[in-house]
């Protein structure tokens, strides 16, 4: 495809000019447009960006470095027009930006002023936004939030400086129009080039296809239709679950009301990476180097990123540039960008893939010449496996006594620690990540993982990362504070005592042996688990006496570094506040010692004693102990863990201390272990994944202005998969009634927790922010962040801007399912609103008000039985039939208003009139008649049964329990009913195609009967 948008630069002081292929229309166009140079020249450079910068730090822009260059008018325009696309063998209907899609790459460079013309060709409303542009409000482009609407057949101009450098991208805002093709690449260059601008670079941005609207989409997702399941072989059923040996999961799944696990709602069966599958870059030769620029453009698709030519390296993240990291795969959320630089190896086609995070289809672009070198596949995703992980997970925060809102995080002390209970964690242990877990003045008595059942040596201890433990103090018996009697790691076996195959010196046998420091417990009380029997203090010392001295202490002087594996920390970036550490690699002796006690890499682990209150330090930084292999405790990471301030419940951790290590400990202290498919590809072998704390700023600190007010906001991720409905605080962005005001001048912190089991790909307009990871000071710049399922990710920016900016998340049908919400500066109004307030106020309905029609249908032998519902946020409206095609018929109508967040209790009111002449399937000499009204109330008990019970205006009570929708097999469903009336049914589906199922039933009243079912 052409790259040919029209486009000109004029130069403040020569107009050069350049373009081609420029269609007459667009000649008529220009000849006018040159007249108005004079007014845009004056326009285009309207005050803006004072307060703009991609904060402190990170890619400094060239004025940072002193460059203030003045460029030229770069003007595109761009036609938003209809198109045919062939996919998938059959033509369909898309949208596109001069009939390209992706649209076309708009190219400027740092100093230049944008203008671009966007011309609506299409029936109906259009936007488009400039994803992670720094920009003025009113050039963010959100339909009426920021922007007028651009109606149809009608022209917007945008008009901006470019003040940053990077890859971007843009696309449409309004309705599902992303998904059906409004986006493309942006790319600013610097402007002083880092490199020879546009050469060696390929602008790569990934898209996800089906052949189906936006809206069918959002509908079948409300309806929870499974055939976007069944197609990706992603169905969780009773049957494969009993088949091979996940019963237990199973039940413990539908136990907490989770329909399934799964990593993304929709299947796409086609993915596109620059507009095609696949695709050829025959120019690079043997040798050569290439910029990728790597766009998620998708609409709900996360993506493996892979090359066969050897390792990745990751130069750039949203735009900015990071510490240049090589790894293996790069998990791209949607709407993140990555720079990637590649070499080809040799002569030969190298492939760059994308595959889909549900490891169903891939794009790919080859490079070079010559014979193809193909990557490695991904295994399919084995959904019992992510299924008990899931549950696990569950488990272990249920375990923890946690609750899911951050502001009882805050308020946590060691009392709220008394429960850490982590029997839920069985299985893999990959990862187990305690990074700078400070135990300072801490006690920790009653610490039980004896739960972690690891006999049997079958477990992945891959990664357990205790790194930056510090004040887990071992070595001085002075230590008086620190109370470690009761923490019981006796029945993890990968710590216990293993033959040494290097003594240890004295002081280290000293130190071991006086681990367990039993008399303090006798100077502090020790905590008590409410809910243990046998506190773990009382077990006999020698045990745990065994497993310290299994953990060979000896080599802690300066074995300080090893090599960050996977999501390891960087080593060389500890965050610890406590830490000290030298950059040594241990030697091969000191690392031969350390597998004799299956824990290599134990980097920065480091015991030196420290004055006093810097106690000394144990670090488990880089734990690892791969020599147990089997079960798959993925990542349980307790990264910065610092638990100085949590003695004994007296101090108490709050969150007014503005300490951004503390923000990475709140972050991290309740995130669970990460999971196959969302964390990590399965199959993943020694590949190196880049995860977020592998991402630093390339220039320094990106830590905020000091002397501002810090305002501290925290958002939950909320949202009920069955109903598919998604929120921020519980609310739809159409159901909040204000906007979460900031303060320009501030530093904001929001502290983000994922009460959802999906992940989300968090956007906030208009602004860069750091993403606290364990770089400490150089966290990452960025404008898109992912959040993993029940996670708690925190940011930190400047409140540089003025008005309205949207914040969201960018899986499309979960923002238009209400996932977003307003940041709003304290002070300023918008225009745009003020004047289209009509839009506005439609703006915010289409994210979370809308209502969704579906319909089941069946059609059998003895009677049409079925339901026709209006699914809103909030509010039901369902009709029932039930007709034996003669003179029988049941009708109710109901509507239905949820009360609680979840969404699992609600309220109902509504008719029946029935008319029946039936029981038993046999005609009955009576006809009975009955007219009522009802009202009742409905919850969802585990398992999915629903209960209800009503009342009608006769006051005549009935109680009614029913199942839907039991997977059975991969495409048999059962529906059970039972009521007080002694009326009951039961039906069964096999599931033919997305709209149609065979189908059976028995209905106490109409009897048996077989047929189809149209599920719509
Ligand atoms: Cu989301």
């Amino acid at each position: 495809m052409l790259e040919v948008p029209f486009k000109k630069e004029v130069v403040t002081k020569y107009a050069t000019i350049s373009f081609s292929n420029r269609t007459n229309e667009d000649k008529m166009k220009y000849s006018f447009l040159l007249v108005n140079l004079f007014f845009l020249s004056l326009t285009a450079l309207k005050a803006q960006h004072e307060g703009h910068n991609i904060n402190t730090g990170d890619r400094k822009s060239s004025q940072q470095r002193g460059v203030r260059r003045i460029g030229p008018i770069v003007e595109y325009h761009l036609y938003v027009n209809d198109t045919t696309v062939n996919y998938t063998g059959r033509k369909r209907k898309a949208l596109a930006i001069n009939s390209q899609i992706p649209a076309p790459t708009l190219r400027f460079t740092e100093g230049d002023s944008a203008v671009i013309h966007v011309h609506n060709k299409l029936k109906g409303e259009v936007s488009i936004h400039w994803h992670g542009v720094l920009l003025p409000n009113e050039e963010d482009g959100v339909h009426a939030l920021n922007t007028p609407p651009i109606h149809e057949g009608s022209t917007h101009t945008f008009r901006f400086r470019i003040i940053q450098n990077g890859t971007l991208w843009y696309h449409s805002h309004t309705g599902f129009q992303e998904q059906e093709g409004l986006y493309g690449p942006l790319v600013f260059y610097p402007a002083v080039p880092e490199r020879e601008s546009g050469k060696n670079e390929e602008v790569l941005q990934i898209s996800d296809w089906r052949d189906e609207s936006g809206k069918s989409v959002m509908r079948s997702l409300k309806r929870r239709n499974e055939w976007y399941a069944i197609q990706k072989k992603g169905v969780q059923s009773w049957g494969e679950a009993i088949v091979k040996g996940h019963f237990g999961d199973k039940v413990q799944m539908e136990w907490t009301r989770m329909p399934g696990a799964d990593v993304s709602d929709v299947y796409y069966p086609v993915h596109l990476m620059q507009g095609q599958p696949v695709q050829t870059f025959s120019k690079y030769k043997k040798g050569d180097s290439v910029l990728l620029r790597v766009v998620n453009g998708s609409a709900a698709t996360y993506y493996w990123l892979q090359y066969s030519g050897g390792k990745m390296r990751v130069v750039a993240s949203d735009g900015t540039n990071v510490k240049p990291v090589d790894v293996d795969k790069v998990l791209i959320a949607t709407a993140e960008t990555y720079g990637i630089m590649i070499k080809i190896p040799d002569d030969g086609q190298y492939e760059f893939r994308a595959t889909a995070q549900d490891i169903t289809t891939s794009a790919s672009a080859f490079f070079g010449s010559g014979p193809q070198v193909r990557a490695k596949d991904i295994p399919k995703l084995d959904y019992m496996v992510l299924m008990r992980e899931m549950n696990q997970m569950t488990w272990m925060m249920k375990g923890m006594g946690m609750k899911m809102k951050m502001g009882l995080y805050m308020k946590m002390n060691m009392d709220n620690m008394q429960g850490m209970n982590m029997s839920g964690m069985r299985g893999g242990m990959q990862g187990m990540d305690h990074g700078n877990m400070d135990m300072n003045d801490t006690n920790m008595n009653n610490m039980d993982h004896k739960g972690m059942d690891t006999t049997g040596a079958k477990i992945d201890m891959d990664h357990m990362d205790h790194g930056n433990m510090s004040g887990m103090d071992t070595t001085t018996q002075s230590r008086d504070t620190a109370d470690m009697n009761g923490m019981d790691h006796s029945n993890m076996p990968g710590m216990q005592k293993q033959p040494a195959k290097k003594k240890a010196p004295p002081s280290a046998t000293k130190k071991a042996t006086k681990a367990p420091v039993k008399k303090t417990a006798t100077k502090k009380p020790p905590i008590r688990i409410p809910t243990q029997k046998k506190p773990a203090v009382n077990k006999p010392a020698p045990k745990k006496k065994d497993a310290m001295e299994g953990m060979d202490h000896s080599k802690h002087g300066g074995m300080s570094y090893a090599p960050a594996k996977r999501w390891n920390l960087n080593p060389q970036v500890i965050s610890g506040l406590f830490l000290q550490h030298n950059d040594t690699v241990p030697n091969k002796e000191e690392q031969g010692s350390m597998q004799g006690h299956a824990m290599h890499n134990m980097g920065n682990m480091k015991m030196d004693t420290v004055p006093k209150k810097m106690e000394p330090v144990m670090n488990h930084q880089n734990m690892q102990m791969p020599a147990l292999k089997g079960n798959n405790m993925s990542g349980m990471q307790h990264g910065n863990m610092n638990m100085g301030g949590m003695q004994g419940g007296k101090q108490k951790s709050t969150i007014n201390q503005r300490d951004t290590s503390r923000s990475y400990m709140l972050q991290t202290m309740m995130t669970p272990m990460p999971m196959t498919g969302f964390d990590f590809p399965p199959g993943n072998g020694n590949d190196v994944v880049l995860g977020y704390d592998m991402l630093a700023s390339d220039s320094g600190s990106t830590t905020l202005p000091q002397g501002r007010p810090w305002r501290e906001i925290e958002i939950t991720l909320s949202g009920n998969m069955l109903r598919y409905v998604w929120s921020i605080n519980g609310k739809t962005l159409s159901q909040q009634d204000t906007k979460i005001m900031i303060r320009k001048g501030e530093n904001v912190r929001v502290i983000f927790t994922n009460a959802t089991m999906m992940e989300h790909p968090m956007h906030l307009h208009g602004h860069f922010f750091r993403v606290i990871n364990n770089q400490g000071a150089n966290a990452p710049m960025k404008h898109t962040f992912n959040i993993n399922a029940m996670h708690t990710q925190v940011i930190e920016f400047t409140a540089t801007e003025e008005k309205d900016w949207f914040l969201h998340c960018h899986t499309l049908y979960h923002m238009n399912s209400g996932m977003a919400t307003i940041f709003s500066y304290e002070g300023t109004v918008s225009q745009v609103q003020q004047a289209h307030p009509k839009e506005f106020r439609q703006f915010l309905r289409e994210h979370g008000s809308r209502y969704y029609p579906w319909s089941n249908a069946a059609f059998h032998s003895q009677g049409t039985f079925g339901t026709v519902v209006l699914s809103g946020a909030k509010l039901q409206l369902d009709q029932d039939w039930r007709w034996d095609y003669k003179k029988s018929y049941e009708l109710e109508t109901r509507l239905q208003y949820f009360l609680d967040k979840r969404q699992y209790f609600s309220a109902f009111a509504g008719f029946e009139y029935e008319r029946v002449n039936v029981k038993n399937g046999k005609i009955q000499p009576k006809m009975e008649q009955e007219k009522v009204a009802v009202a009742g109330l409905q919850y969802l008990l585990p398992f999915f049964i629903s209960v209800e019970g009503r009342v009608d205006h006769k006051g005549k009570f009935r109680f009614e329990a029913q199942r839907e929708d039991l997977p059975l097999t991969t495409r048999t469903r059962l529906d059970l009913r039972w009521n007080t009336d002694k009326e009951y049914g039961v039906e069964a589906r096999y599931i033919i195609a997305k709209y149609l199922a065979v189908s059976a039933n028995y209905d106490s009243d109409y009897g048996w009967g077989a047929g189809l079912s149209i599920v719509y």
